[in-house]
């Protein structure tokens, strides 16, 4: 399963709670981020989110690097062992992001990112939205900590807009993620119970 969404939508939150719960269930599970989830991986993030300048076309190829290596150091051997991965971004943040919040061609980013995925398929993705008012709030009551936190709320707006329409063109489920942490919980659940077995 994949958790997507901007900036202070819960995704870290509702990955932890919907592990929790699945492994009380008597599942194994893990929680893998993007980007990031091995060592390598953790360095491209440094890079990633640090200040030096790039194109953000260098920047998709970039994080699909990285979510390469997540997906086929981690991932699949997690999953082929039978425990269930819930990952904290994916392909749809690179779309939001770097499509819809950079500018770069979309068809060219869903063709990487397509390219990448096709590694190893999430059974599942879903997106959690806020208002954005919410959103600025849990942004500024964190602090500014990395280069795309930091950036303009139109720059936050095309990115939260990016997600709606990458969502709707996948056919990819939106959670609201506004209410109290255990709702959106519950919310998540419900649209993982078909896959519970
Ligand atoms: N990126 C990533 C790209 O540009 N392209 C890509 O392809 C990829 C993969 C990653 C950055 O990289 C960019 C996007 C990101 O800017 P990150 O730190 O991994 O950075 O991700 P963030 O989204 O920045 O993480 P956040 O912490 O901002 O957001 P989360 O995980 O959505 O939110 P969470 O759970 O940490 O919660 C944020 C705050 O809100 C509170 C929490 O306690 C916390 O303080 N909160 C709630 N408060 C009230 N009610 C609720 N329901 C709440 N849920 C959480």
């Amino acid at each position: 399963m994949v958790l997507e969404g901007g900036e202070g939508t819960g995704k870290t939150t509702q990955a932890d709670r919907l592990a929790k719960r699945l492994s009380e269930t008597g599942r194994r599970v893990r929680v893998v981020r993007e980007p990031g989830g091995d060592p390598f991986a953790e360095a491209g993030r440094e890079l990633l989110l640090g200040p030096i300048p790039r194109t953000p076309e260098a920047e998709v190829l970039a994080f699909n690097a990285m979510r390469a290596q997540l997906l086929v150091a981690v991932v699949r051997p997690l999953l082929a062992g039978g425990t269930w991965v819930i990952a904290d971004r994916g392909r749809l943040s690179t779309l939001a992001y770097q499509g819809h919040g950079r500018g770069v061609d979309l068809e060219w980013a869903r063709s990487v990112c397509d390219v990448t995925v096709s590694l190893c398929p999430p059974d599942l993705e879903v997106v959690l939205a806020v208002d954005p008012a919410v959103s600025a709030a849990r942004r500024s009551a964190r602090g500014v900590t990395d280069r795309f936190e930091a950036a303009d709320d139109h720059f936050h707006q095309r990115v939260n807009e990016g997600f709606a329409t990458e969502a709707a063109r996948a056919g990819v489920a939106i959670v609201d993620g506004t209410d109290a942490p255990s709702t959106v919980t519950e919310r998540l659940w419900h649209t993982l119970t078909p896959r519970l077995g």
